[in-house]
């Protein structure tokens, strides 16, 4: 079964519009996951991500498990680490941190993935992941010690997400990093999006139905947005079917 791949495809394809709601397991207590999930659920989400940069082993499995018993929402797997593979979840990620030069993050990390993914049934999703300047640090570039990638160079952010299609990856992210000061651009969005035959992801520092609006306009096929929702679960209101 490739049925998320194929759904986010179909709908870039339709231009039918997709939410992720990233959740962090290590900011979300148990306790709170039907809450969370029971507003999300009225929401336009389509899609629950669960991942973070530092996350305690066995703490992702334990969120996913709980995330699973309130929604039917596809439950994708957006891991910092190997440590937060598990099959509970429906699919996985794979991100390659193409922006970088780590190898460890390039390739690396997968390596040590791949005998835990082949026994499980997750639905794997090779993608190149663009971390772009978001005008702070933030934990994705701490982590993975690369630098994000400038704003004004769009050539080489263009370039460089052309590439991951060319190397195969099914999926484009490009990424602010959670919490960024600024979204990405929308003119870096419609200038990738203009030369890309895969579905487009954004996401990082997103926090408005219009930032939102005009990352849907600019060509994103997802969005994808964890922090505004954490530090205001009312933003679901705004955001109902
Ligand atoms: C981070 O793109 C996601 O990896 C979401 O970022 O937490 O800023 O919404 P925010």
């Amino acid at each position: 079964m490739n049925s998320i791949y194929h759904n986010i495809k179909s709908a870039a394809k339709s231009k039918k519009k997709l939410l992720a709601v990233l959740i962090d397991p290590d900011k979300m207590k148990l306790e709170k996951v039907s809450d969370f999930i029971n507003k999300a659920n009225l929401s336009i989400a389509t899609h629950i991500f669960v991942g973070g940069s530092t996350v305690e082993e066995f703490t992702t499995e334990k969120v996913v498990i709980e995330i699973k018993k309130y929604t039917k929402l596809p439950v994708v797997l957006f891991p910092g680490d190997v440590t937060q593979l598990t099959e509970k979840a429906d699919g996985l990620l794979f991100l390659s941190l193409i922006s970088g030069r780590n190898p460890e993050y390039l390739v690396g990390k997968h390596v040590d993935a791949a005998s835990k993914l082949w026994r499980t049934q997750l639905e794997v999703i090779p993608t190149g992941y663009l971390l772009i300047d978001g005008k702070n640090e933030t934990a994705v570039a701490r982590i993975s010690n690369t630098s994000p990638m400038a704003t004004e160079h769009i050539q080489q952010i263009i370039n460089t997400a052309k590439a991951g299609e060319f190397l195969g990856m099914k999926l484009i992210y490009l990424e602010a990093g959670s919490g960024a000061k600024q979204a990405v651009d929308t003119k870096i969005i419609s200038e990738v999006k203009k030369r890309l035959n895969i579905p487009l992801i954004v996401g990082g520092g997103i926090r408005t139905k219009q930032q939102i609006e005009n990352a849907y306009k600019s060509g994103a096929d997802m969005v994808v947005i964890g922090t505004a929702f954490e530090e205001n679960e009312h933003f679901f209101e705004e955001l109902k079917k």
